[in-house]
């Protein structure tokens, strides 16, 4: 592998710009166009850099010396600090370039970490996702996926299954050996198998870490939508007044709900409108509960519920939580009907700005029942670990026919080559192109 170099710092002008280089010579590269030699690894050197064509000084800078295999590639990587300014960054670039260095592609840094064995294949990928983290929660499980606790699950299921490959093969490969004792490779398959159901289906909630989830705001006219909406924003966003048919746009903004991101969207009263922007609201209504992750349909606890509201809640299909709102005024909703739909309900007024019970309970709904550290985030893994799952099923349902070994050793060597992808234990030069392509230049 060649010497690679790149801006490791985003464009613009600032108090300090890096550029990077990693490579067999990376450090003979900079004592061309450093004032001062460097040799020790782990130290900050003052210096000035200096283009090796005209021998003019570009700036001063500290350069530090990380020698190979402590250093973020586990190769010869040294950095330039020197003021952030375009021409600045760009003169010491080339001035690396016309030394040798070629410039780097997007992830090179980390996929040079990746080949030279440093981290594996999940681990960076949660460099991206941990750079990419735009909530609290997200960097906390990218951070643990980077430290390597995801890979070290997968590491285990995938020892497991290896295992059972092994005793498999051996039973195929030597007469000696007996043949596989069936009841208790189901007994282990079947084990296997629950641990990937439950990491796959953790993926509909960790997906939401990288990607908002949509939540929409629905309900009759005048029920308090809006008010909701602006409650839990914490400002006036939506026009609030009393007389119905106030919204008749999508209405969207971005709030934190314990850490995670949630776009949510006001919506127009679900009604049997007349004026024709009023039916668009409403058709826009019904195409906002069609995509969200979740529907927060609002009730006015101060009416009771009329059969045509109970007939379009049963038919909501998607994750819903109702919510009654209004109840500082008298109560004529009948509770006991409500319990009937079998969903989550919270009692709140947005007029007295008390919604922490639809906040708890939009972050319970979105978020609950997996463990932080076991969620699946990445659409790559959550598609291997279905992989693997499938063909340990096949493998289950071959044992559970009386199949033949061979065809019992194929599926679960198949599941290890599928589990196996995560880590990068085996991959494909087209697969990490794909991954590292994602990834910005510099990282
Ligand atoms: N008493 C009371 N009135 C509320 C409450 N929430 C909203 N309202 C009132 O109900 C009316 C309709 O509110 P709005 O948010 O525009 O409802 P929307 O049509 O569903 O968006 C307004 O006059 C609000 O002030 C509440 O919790 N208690
Ligand atoms: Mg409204």
């Amino acid at each position: 592998m060649g010497t690679i170099v790149a801006i490791s710092t985003p464009p613009g002008m600032g108090g300090i710009g890096i550029v990077r280089l990693s490579g067999p010579d990376s450090l003979s590269i900079i004592n061309r166009i450093s004032s001062k030699k460097i040799s020790q690894s782990h130290r900050l050197v003052y210096a000035y850099i200096i283009n090796p064509e005209t021998e003019e000084v570009i700036d001063e800078t500290l350069i530090s010396y990380h020698k190979a295999p402590h250093s973020y590639t586990k190769e010869d990587v040294v950095e330039i600090n020197v003021h952030s300014g375009l021409v600045i960054l760009r003169e010491i670039l080339e001035a690396s370039l016309s030394c040798g260095a070629r410039l780097a592609e997007p992830g090179e840094f980390t996929k040079r970490a990746y080949l030279n064995g440093r981290i594996d294949l999940a681990q960076a990928e949660a460099v991206a996702s941990l750079i990419g983290a735009k909530t609290e929660l997200a960097r906390k499980v990218a951070l643990s996926q980077l430290k390597g606790e995801l890979s070290a699950r997968f590491k285990g299921i995938d020892e497991k299954i290896f295992e059972l490959c092994t005793r498999v093969s051996a039973s195929l490969d030597f007469e000696e050996v007996e043949e596989i004792d069936r009841e208790w490779f189901l007994c282990e398959l079947s084990c296997i198998k629950k641990e990937l159901d439950s990491s796959v289906q953790s993926f509909a909630k960790g997906k939401f870490l990288s990607e908002c989830a949509k939540g929409v705001i629905v309900g009759r006219p005048n029920v308090g939508k809006s008010s909701i909406l602006n409650g839990l924003l914490g400002e006036d966003r939506a026009i609030v007044t009393p007389i119905p048919g106030t919204t008749r746009d999508l209405v969207s903004e971005i709030i934190d709900i314990s850490g995670l991101p949630l776009k949510i969207t006001d919506t127009a009263g679900l009604t049997h409108a007349i004026d024709i922007v009023e039916k668009e609201g409403v058709r826009r209504a019904y195409g906002a509960i069609a995509s969200a992750d979740i529907v927060i349909f609002v009730l006015d606890g101060s009416e009771p519920i009329s059969e045509e509201v109970c007939g379009i809640i049963e038919s909501i299909r998607n994750e819903m939580i109702i919510c009654i709102n209004k109840i500082d005024l008298p109560q004529r909703i009948d509770k006991e009907r409500i319990e009937m739909f079998g969903k989550k309900s919270v009692f709140v007024s947005a007029n007295m700005k008390d919604l922490s019970k639809l906040r708890e309970a939009i972050a319970e709904s979105l978020f609950s029942g997996f463990e932080e550290a076991h969620l699946i985030t990445n659409l790559r893994h959550k598609e291997a670990l279905k992989e693997t799952a499938l063909q340990i099923d096949k493998a289950i349902t071959n044992l559970k026919i009386g199949g033949e070994e061979e065809i019992i050793a194929y599926d679960i060597k198949k599941a290890e080559e599928a589990i196996s992808e995560i880590t990068g234990k085996r991959t494909t030069e087209e697969m990490l192109d794909k991954i590292f392509a994602n990834f910005c230049i510099g990282k």
